[in-house]
């Protein structure tokens, strides 16, 4: 027996005609979920439900290879890596388009009015008819379907021969492998290949994070993963596609499709499964080009993509034959840019700043430059070896992006633009907001400042961490009351919080009487804790709450933690070479050691004592989820029980929980538990395991 058949026998034991049918509706539940989840944006299933069906799919067709399919959604990464890319003549050749930069209202005026002189329109006659649509910043594209698959997809190239980028086009989930019954034999969808925002911005910080090289655009990302040669790499750079016309189709005088507009073009290609942008729009005449230009360009920034501009084109298909071309350019459509999101312009300074959670990010102080439609001053470098990589020093030219509401940043040098000699930017050795050490660990790029408790940058977030739930505990003190304390300088450290009274709490805005006496009463409150609660609190990097329970049963003590060496960190469950050198670092400096020296001043207090004895493990290897409210046990509380007798506690029930621990108002967990046959405890039923006596409210 094979691999594969071994994976298939574990699947089921039905006869492969059986097989093959269940094959088939697997992939059409896999197709919707995914035209659901990419296209739609609006998914109807976990994605765990998913990967469950697509699993069982592979499994399938591992032992039946002879049933794979190239529009099998399992083929989307064929693993191939090709020689080079093949040249394409396209069948009809795909055009680029005439640009106007003018400003907003002449730019539309003056295609609507060649359109009404070519087209002879008088003064009298109505306006034409438009379809306005977002111009995509990204790269043409041709999805060529022979009987409803995808066959070959190709860049434009020069307009008349492209690229084979078929490989990489596959990765891509918006795009269907295979369209729905009733297509024409022959289509070809055209549009544009694009990343999203986030995408690039996620893409780029897994580059830098890996230390390699960034990319400039999102429109540079998505051509570099087009044109690669393995589609094992394209299917890591996240892209996708609108469509906004079509190429070759099977002709109406025989049997293919008959549009009398281009609006109702667009609306067949959505109903084909494609994506088509939601801002597609009919306007009349150029009042309504100009008024569709403007409030596009006004809702800009928040698209999750990159526009530069928008397309007008006639609606009426035979107005568009009428109007023909000129060159390569339809004489029906234009596309009407906006301010350009990259400029160029001088860096003046290399500025530091310390960011929340006390990094240190360099900034680059620049000659103001108009870009993205704002004045620009200042652009993130993101680190050192971002300056270094990119070569940035003072004095050079260099190329701004602003893009959206993102922070905008250097994204190169224009080289030859140097006068004399620059020294090469270096990181300051202290932090320049509270002059703790900057260190930067292994294998990272950033650095950071180390004053965590005492530097006033990371003050706010230092705060509110140490307040939080699972840390402090300390009601009512959440995002907006540290704004108004830390603005109003009523805190500085942590230790101020027990320090202030009710006079200057009712002082700040919007505080009424009450909920200033319930502060101060949680704060109270929150002096009786534990030592993992406090450990947590303080917001040591990389120390969580597993480390911080790890650490208070290792050493008992706060004392011993303080003083320990990063030999004896090592010995703690859990605790590597990053883990230890970050505590130990934290507690070396003074500022942070004085912190936690003036809360015990103020009565910051929990139980101490030797290394605490391990409660004996009765839930090892066990998986726990609770769900409802418990009648005595605080959720916490309950977390910690089951965590210290070993168990993992998970946010979700699947196959693999050991039990679900119910209360009142549980909700689709239980339902889940009971649909799985996964046993469910009340609060009695799981002291009882725990061996535990009870607990009290
Ligand atoms: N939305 C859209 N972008 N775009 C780009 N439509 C559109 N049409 C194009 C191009 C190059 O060309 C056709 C007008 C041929």
């Amino acid at each position: 027996m094979t691999d594969s058949a071994d994976l298939f026998s574990a699947v089921t034991h039905a006869s492969p005609a059986q097989d093959a049918i269940k094959i088939k509706a697997l992939r059409a539940q896999l197709h919707r979920w995914a035209h659901e989840y990419y296209v739609k944006d609006a998914p109807s299933v976990p994605d765990a439900e998913y990967d469950r069906v697509f699993r069982e799919l592979q499994a399938l067709e591992a032992a039946h290879p002879d049933l794979i399919t190239s529009d099998s959604p399992t083929q989307r990464v064929l693993g191939a890596v090709m020689q080079g890319l093949a040249p394409v003549r396209h069948a009809v050749p795909m055009l680029s388009i005439h640009t106007e930069t003018d400003t907003e209202a002449t730019g539309a005026q003056a295609f609507d009015a060649r359109v009404r002189r070519e087209l002879g329109l008088g003064e009298s006659d109505p306006p034409v008819e438009y379809v306005a649509e977002p111009k995509f910043d990204g790269l043409a594209m041709s999805l060529r379907y022979e009987n409803g698959r995808l066959v070959q997809a190709a860049t434009r190239g020069d307009g008349e021969v492209g690229e084979d980028v078929t490989h990489n086009i596959r990765t891509i989930r918006q795009i269907p492998l295979s369209l729905p019954e009733g297509v024409p034999p022959l289509l070809e969808v055209r549009g544009e290949v694009y990343m999203r925002r986030a995408d690039f911005d996620a893409l780029n910080e897994r580059q830098r994070e890996r230390g390699d090289k960034t990319f400039v655009n999102p429109r540079n990302a998505a051509a570099g993963a087009v044109r690669q040669l393995d589609s094992g790499i394209a299917a890591q750079r996240p892209l996708s596609f609108f469509a906004y016309g079509l190429g070759a189709i099977t002709p109406a005088a025989e049997g293919g499709p008959d549009f009398r507009t281009h609006y109702e073009l667009l609306q067949q290609i959505k109903s084909w499964g494609f994506p088509v942008a939601a801002h597609v729009h009919i306007a009349l005449g150029a009042t309504e080009l100009v008024a569709y230009h403007q409030q596009v360009g006004a809702s800009r920034d928040a698209l999750p993509y990159d526009i530069d501009g928008v397309v007008y084109k006639v609606n009426r298909l035979d107005l568009q034959r009428d109007l023909g071309f000129k060159t390569r350019e339809p004489r029906w459509a234009v596309a009407h840019k906006y301010p350009a999101q990259e400029m160029a312009t001088r860096v003046e300074g290399i500025d530091v700043q310390v960011g929340r959670t006390g990094k240190l990010t360099p900034v680059a102080r620049l000659a103001p430059v108009f870009v993205g439609g704002v004045t620009v001053t200042n652009a993130t470098l993101h680190n050192l070896f971002e300056i270094r990589k990119k070569g940035v020093r003072v004095g050079d030219t260099v190329i701004v992006r602003r893009a959206g509401d993102v922070i905008p940043e250097v994204v190169g040098v224009m080289p030859g633009h140097r006068s004399g000699y620059v020294k090469n930017f270096r990181m300051p050795s202290q932090c320049p907001v509270c002059g703790s050490a900057v260190v930067r660990e292994k294998g990272e790029a950033n650095h950071r400042c180390t004053g965590g408790l005492y530097c006033a940058a990371q003050r706010k977030e230092a705060i509110l961490h140490f307040a939080a739930r699972r840390a402090m505990d300390i009601e009512g003190l959440g995002d907006k009351l540290v704004d108004q304390l830390v603005d109003a300088s009523v805190i500085r450290t942590l230790p101020d919080l027990y320090r202030m009274g009710l006079t200057s709490l009712i002082a700040l805005e919007r505080m009424a009487d009450k909920s200033a006496q319930n502060v101060l009463a949680a704060l109270e409150k929150s002096k009786q804790t534990t030592l993992p609660r406090f450990l947590f609190g303080l917001g040591i990097r990389h120390v969580g709450e597993a480390t911080a329970k790890d650490l208070a049963r290792h050493f008992g003590t706060l004392d011993a933690i303080m003083d320990a060496g990063v030999e004896q960190l090592l010995a703690v469950n859990d605790v590597g070479p990053v883990v230890a050198q970050a505590i130990h670092r934290f507690f070396e400096q003074p500022h942070n050691r004085e912190v936690v020296e003036q809360l015990r001043a103020c009565g910051v207090t929990w139980p101490e004592g030797a290394p605490a004895a391990k409660a004996p493990q009765v839930l090892a290897g066990k998986t726990v989820v609770l769900t409802g409210t418990l009648p005595t046990l605080s959720r916490d509380a309950a977390r910690d029980l089951l965590e210290a007798a070993g168990a993992k506690v998970a946010g979700s029930v699947s196959k693999k929980t050991s039990y679900v621990v119910a209360g009142a108002d549980a909700g689709s967990k239980l339902a889940r538990a009971e649909e799985l046959g996964v046993p469910v405890l009340d609060e009695a039923g799981m002291l009882a395991l725990l061996g535990a006596p009870g607990a009290c409210a």
